[in-house]
């Protein structure tokens, strides 16, 4: 089976589970489809959404520290998990070409038009840099990079992207990170931190509308991929933020009675006015919280890096 009707078939399976579930939930990984890439981006370019421009500090003002430290004497594979634009990677890049140190660039993502776009435009800035592209799922590479390769590995994970993991999930992301490092690897994670309650319900609700559309691209999603009929003015976006546990989750609340159907699950599922459509939650952490995580999953973590408002923090992590 190919990996496009293999993901085509969990898409289906995910949306009927969620949806005829109670309460009602869909998955947040379903938000990247093109339009939701480019979603996604916009949101990275929102003043409201601090992550990008912290992540970015950080790396801008400890990239020669970091250089060092993920030096080896054999140089290293400095390898990405979601690579994205590969922005805030390519000031560390910058570093790394600068201070002549040996390493190979592998980005991984599940989109090739992401790798060749990233791919392109590296090739543009540094044409003597070794650049793997590597297209698949995290695991799936990780464990063929992990097979082959002798050097020391640095696996970057920016973005706080476990943070649209529950902690259970996380650990098992960690856990498995774990499994293809050896003792000399880094993993380098970027980790958004509990602060001022306002400060993230704002980054996630802007005034122009950006991250609504995002939340709402997975109904047009459904709509597109499997013919359904959602009207997604008739939903709500709406995001809520639990100081105590740190989670901010993002909802789609029906504003009305009504019914929607998908044809390809040959479903009709109604909403009562009010209901909710659970769409993904954007955990926050603290460093006792970040110490628990890697403890559970047999991780030190050996250093910290953060911005001076201590929003955010880039944590290294070996075995
Ligand atoms: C990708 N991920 C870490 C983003 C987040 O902050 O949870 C996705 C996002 N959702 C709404 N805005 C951004």
């Amino acid at each position: 089976m190919s990996s496009t009707t293999t993901f085509a078939s969990a898409f289906k399976k995910d949306v009927l589970e969620g949806l005829t579930s109670y309460p009602k939930y869909l998955l947040s990984k379903y938000f990247y489809d093109k339009n939701g890439d480019q979603l996604f981006q916009d949101i990275m370019n929102l003043p409201e959404y601090y992550l990008t421009n912290c992540e970015y500090n950080i790396i801008d003002l400890y990239k020669k520290e970091m250089a060092l430290e993920f030096n080896h004497d054999h140089g290293f594979d400095l390898i990405e998990l979601g690579a994205g634009d590969g922005k805030k990677t390519k000031l560390l890049i910058e570093e790394l070409i600068h201070q002549k140190i040996d390493f190979n660039y592998l980005p991984i993502d599940i989109s090739q038009n992401v790798l060749d776009q990233l791919e392109a435009s590296l090739k543009e800035s540094y044409p003597a840099m070794s650049v793997k592209p590597q297209q698949g799922t995290y695991f799936e590479i990780l464990e063929q990079i992990a097979e082959y390769n002798t050097r020391k590995k640095v696996i970057l994970v920016l973005g706080s992207n476990i943070g649209n993991l529950l902690h259970p999930q996380a650990i098992d992301f960690l856990r498995k990170l774990k499994e293809v490092m050896s003792d000399e690897d880094m993993l380098f994670m970027g980790f958004d931190q509990k602060k001022n309650p306002q400060t993230i319900l704002d980054a996630y609700n802007d005034p122009t509308g950006v991250t609504e559309a995002f939340n709402k691209n997975i109904l047009t999603r459904i709509n597109n991929e499997l013919n359904g009929d959602f009207n997604s003015d008739q939903f709500l976006h709406w995001e809520v933020y639990d100081p105590e546990t740190g989670t901010a989750k993002s909802f789609l609340v029906s504003k009305i009675d009504q019914e929607v159907t998908i044809e390809d699950l040959q479903l009709t599922t109604s909403f009562k006015q009010w209901e909710t459509i659970h769409t993904e939650i954007s955990q926050k952490y603290d460093d006792d919280v970040v110490d628990w995580l890697a403890d559970e999953a047999g991780l030190k973590i050996t250093r910290q890096y953060a911005d001076p408002d201590l929003y955010y923090k880039n944590y290294i992590f070996q075995k």
